[in-house]
C-alpha cells in the first residue's frame, strides 16, 4: 500500500462570539406534534478518519450491509460530471503518459476541484510518474483514489450531539433553495430513529410556504414543531423552541432558518440576532451551525462558505444534491479551503438520502472501478 503523504490537520472556524441583548417578547406557540410511527433508519456506515488513508478499504461491502433499500454510493454519484469524465478519461488513456496526466488536470478543474487543488495534485502524481512509481494507468488511479481520500478524509467528522446539552442546538443556514428544510426533515428522521427527543423550529419565516413544509416533516415523523405563522420573528421563534425544548428536556434542537443571499446584509444581521438571543438562555448555543451547500452551485460554494463563515461563524457543512447534476469537485475545493467538517451530503430527495458523509465512499463513487 502507498504511504507517500500525510494529512493535513483540519482547522475549525472558531464560532463568533454572541453579543447580549434582551430577549424577545414570548408569543403564543404553535406545537405540531403527530401520531405517525418512526422506523429506525439503517446504521450509517462509519467514516474512519484516522486510519491511514491509502488502506481505507473499498466502502462498497460497507455500504451494501447497510440494507438494500439504500442505493450504493457509486450508484448516486456514478452520474456526476467527475464520475463521467473521469471514466471516459481512463478508458481513451488506458496508457500511462503525458496526456493523461494533462487530462486528469483538465477533468479535475472543469469537475469544479478548483484550479489549486487539481493543479498541485497532478504535480504530485507527474513526478512520481517520472520516478517510475507507477507500473501502469491501474497504479496511477489507485494513487488519485489516495490522493483524493487524503484531501477529504479530515473533513469527514460527524455529527456529535452531546448528550450534556440539553438540548444541542443545531442552527441551519444557508442561501435559498439549497435544501435546509429538506435537510432539516431528514436529520428530524434520522435522530427520532436512533431515539433522540428532537425539536424543530421552522425559523423561516419569510415565507409561509416554509413554515408548512417544515411542520409537514414533523408530522411525518412524529416531532414537534415550534412556529408562530409567517412574518414572525425569527429570533423569536428560535428563542421559543429554546425555551420548550429546554423545558421538555428534549435532546436536539434544529433550527430552520430564511434562506438569504451571503451579499444581503440585513438578513446576515438576522442571523447574529438569533445567536445573541440564544445565548440569553444558553451561552454556548448554537452548538452547531451547519451551513448547507447546494453542490451544483460549483465554486460560487466556496464564496458562499467564505461569507457565512465571516458573517455569522460556521462550524459544519451540508453539501446537497450531489447525485443530480451536480459535479462533486466542489466537496473537494472545500475540504481544502476551509478544513471544516462535512457532517452529512445529500445524495437524493429521499428520507434514507442524507448520507454521513464518508471519504472513502464518497471518492470511490465518483471514481471508475478499478482498471483490469
Ligand atoms: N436531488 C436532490 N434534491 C435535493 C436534495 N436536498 C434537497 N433537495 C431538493 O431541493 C429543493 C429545495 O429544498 P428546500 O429544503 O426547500 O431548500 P431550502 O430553501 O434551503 O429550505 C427541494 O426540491 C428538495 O427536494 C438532494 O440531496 N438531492
Ligand atoms: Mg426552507
Amino acid at each position: 500500500m502507498l504511504k507517500f503523504w500525510k494529512k493535513k490537520p483540519a482547522a475549525d472556524a472558531p464560532p463568533a462570539a454572541p453579543d447580549a441583548v434582551a430577549p424577545p417578547d414570548p408569543r403564543p406557540l404553535d406545537v405540531a406534534t403527530a401520531e405517525a410511527p418512526v422506523e429506525p433508519l439503517a446504521e450509517h456506515v462509519d467514516p474512519s478518519p484516522l486510519a491511514e488513508v491509502a488502506d481505507v478499504p473499498p466502502a462498497e461491502e460497507a455500504e451494501e450491509a447497510a440494507g438494500p433499500a439504500r442505493r450504493s454510493w457509486r450508484d448516486r454519484l456514478s452520474g456526476s460530471a467527475f464520475a463521467r469524465s473521469l471514466g471516459a478519461l481512463f478508458v481513451r488513456n488506458p496508457k500511462l503518459d503525458d496526456a493523461l496526466l494533462d487530462e486528469l488536470e483538465t477533468a479535475l478543474i472543469t469537475a469544479d476541484v478548483g484550479v489549486a487543488a487539481s493543479t498541485d495534485l497532478v504535480d504530485r502524481l507527474r513526478r512520481r510518474v517520472e520516478k517510475r512509481e507507477f507500473a501502469d494507468a491501474a497504479a496511477l488511479l489507485a494513487a488519485l483514489r489516495a490522493e483524493l481520500i487524503a484531501l477529504v478524509a479530515p473533513v469527514a467528522r460527524p455529527l456529535q450531539v452531546v448528550p450534556a446539552h440539553k438540548p444541542h442546538v443545531v442552527l441551519v443556514v444557508g442561501v435559498n433553495g439549497v435544501g435546509k428544510t429538506t435537510t432539516i426533515g431528514k436529520l428530524a428522521r434520522r435522530y427520532r430513529g436512533e431515539g433522540l427527543g428532537v425539536i424543530l423550529a421552522a425559523g423561516d419565516t419569510f415565507r409561509a410556504a416554509a413554515v408548512e413544509q417544515l411542520t409537514t416533516w414533523g408530522e411525518r415523523n412524529q416531532v414537534p414543531v415550534i412556529a408562530q405563522g409567517s412574518g414572525a420573528d425569527s429570533a423569536s421563534v428560535i428563542f421559543d423552541a429554546l425555551q420548550t425544548a429546554r423545558a421538555r428536556g428534549v435532546d436536539l434542537l434544529i433550527a430552520d432558518t430564511a434562506g438569504r443571499l451571503h451579499t444581503q446584509s440585513g438578513l446576515m444581521d438576522e442571523l447574529s440576532k438569533i445567536r445573541r438571543v440564544l445565548a440569553k438562555l444558553d451561552a454556548e448555543a448554537p452548538h452547531e451551525v451547519l451551513l448547507v451547500i447546494d453542490g451544483t452551485t460549483g465554486q460560487n460554494a466556496v464564496n458562499q462558505t467564505r461569507q457565512f463563515r465571516e458573517a455569522i461563524g460556521v462550524t459544519g457543512l451540508v453539501v446537497t444534491k450531489l447525485d443530480g447534476t451536480a459535479k462533486g469537485g466542489v466537496v473537494f475545493a472545500l475540504a481544502r479551503e476551509f478544513g471544516l467538517p462535512i457532517r452529512f451530503v445529500g445524495l437524493g430527495e429521499g428520507i434514507e438520502d442524507l448520507r454521513v458523509f464518508d471519504a472513502a465512499a464518497f471518492v470511490d463513487g465518483l471514481l471508475p472501478p478499478a482498471l483490469s
